[in-house]
């Protein structure tokens, strides 16, 4: 495990609960160089290191900016049955090695599709690797990895804002593999993106009949309306960033009481240009001191050059994050974890036990 920079073991080594982080934004470099080459693809350089400056920033871009990051990467493994199967066996790896003990990992079957999606995405042309079968092989990895590295992984699949046409595939999916990893659905890509479309609407109205859980990208970029209709009409059970809240008291007193799950990206939020790069007007501070329901997670590593300790540093020593916080909001994140209620109690326990602490008997 890592060691906290010359001071021994750190109460961050301790065993953690991560729920966002994007597969497609978590990819090794090694590994996307090995599929470059084996596919033909060319990439900006050919080490690991050189790749990893071609992909990674550290201040704030446009969004076309953002998107021109996945365009060099996305080719060499969209479309490719190995690839695929590997990234997710290798994020739950480099998760297990972070002392993450659960994670539920999210992407969009579509953008790592080439066959029966359209428009076939990255330029790719077309292949036979079917949105499907990328949960399929997803589902694979993430096992395997389960089973290599003693840790849990489940998965979110993801509809895209800007793609109203794939939702009820999405759902679809999600009930086909519901428990074979799958356990949400989410909404990723622009907020700005006017108004939910009516195919959102409809494939979380079946995901909410069929049991599947929800999560939707709200408020990191866009305005609390956006957290509104994710929450109102969406029924999402969790919000994706969520830091825009706080320019709508009544809505963020709403989902205080209603311990409405945020899942705060640090990092992220400053890259995106989510929030203000002084850290001293963080939403995390505010929903550290309302003792709001909230995790820490690492978004997209591969893009911010990060793990889910370069957060909790942050955390740490930008936030006034205390010992004490980071035990509440692991607890926090397991109880809002989408695994099915006895999962949850065996995965509470093992953080109570590391901890040491004695778990809350509510009667
Ligand atoms: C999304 N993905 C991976 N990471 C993200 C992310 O937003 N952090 C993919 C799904 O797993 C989807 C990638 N993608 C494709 C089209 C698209 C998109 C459009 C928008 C976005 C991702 N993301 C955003 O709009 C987030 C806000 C603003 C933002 C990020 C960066 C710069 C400005
Ligand atoms: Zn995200």
């Amino acid at each position: 495990m890592e060691r906290s920079e010359g001071q021994g073991l750190s109460v961050f080594d301790l065993p953690k609960v991560e729920l966002h982080v994007h597969l497609d934004g978590a990819i090794k470099p090694e590994t996307i160089l090995h599929f470059g080459r084996k596919r033909g693809i060319s990439l900006p350089a050919d080490s690991a290191e050189g790749l990893s400056q071609h992909i990674s920033y550290n201040k704030p871009l446009t969004l076309t900016q953002f998107l021109e990051k996945f365009a060099i990467y996305m080719p060499a493994v969209a479309g490719d049955h190995d690839a695929v199967r590997r990234i997710a066996y290798e994020l739950v790896e480099m998760k297990a090695k972070e002392g993450v003990i659960y994670v539920e990992v999210r992407y969009s079957p579509h953008l790592l599709a080439n066959c029966s999606v359209c428009p076939v995405p990255w330029d790719q042309k077309e292949g036979d690797l079917t949105p499907d079968e990328v949960v399929n092989l997803v589902n694979q990895g993430l096992r395997d990895g389960e089973r290599d590295f003693n840790i849990k992984a489940r998965s979110i699949l993801c509809c895209m804002r800007h793609m109203p046409s794939w939702s009820m595939e999405v759902v679809e999916l999600c009930k086909k593999y519901q428990n074979d990893t799958v356990v949400a659905i989410d909404i990723a890509g622009d907020e700005l993106v006017a108004g939910t479309f009516p195919e959102h609407r409809k494939a979380y109205e079946e995901a909410e009949r069929c049991g599947i859980h929800r999560t939707v990208h709200a408020g990191e970029i866009g305005s609390p309306s956006v957290i509104r209709e994710a929450i109102d009409v969406l029924k999402a059970e969790r919000i994706g960033h969520g830091y825009h809240v706080l320019e709508d008291p009544g809505l963020y007193r709403e989902l205080l009481d209603r311990k409405i799950h945020f899942e705060a990206c640090p990092l992220s939020s400053i890259l995106t240009g989510a929030c203000d790069p002084d850290y001293r007007k963080h939403p995390v501070i505010q929903f550290m001191s309302d003792k709001a329901n909230y995790s820490l997670n690492s978004d997209d590593p591969l893009i911010f050059n990060s793990t889910i300790h370069t957060d909790y540093k942050i955390a740490k020593q930008s936030l006034g994050f205390t010992e004490e916080e980071f035990k509440r909001v692991n607890i926090n994140a397991a109880e809002s974890s989408f695994l099915p209620e006895e999962e949850k109690e065996e995965l509470l326990s093992k953080l109570y036990e590391a901890y040491g602490m004695v778990p809350n008997n509510p009667s």
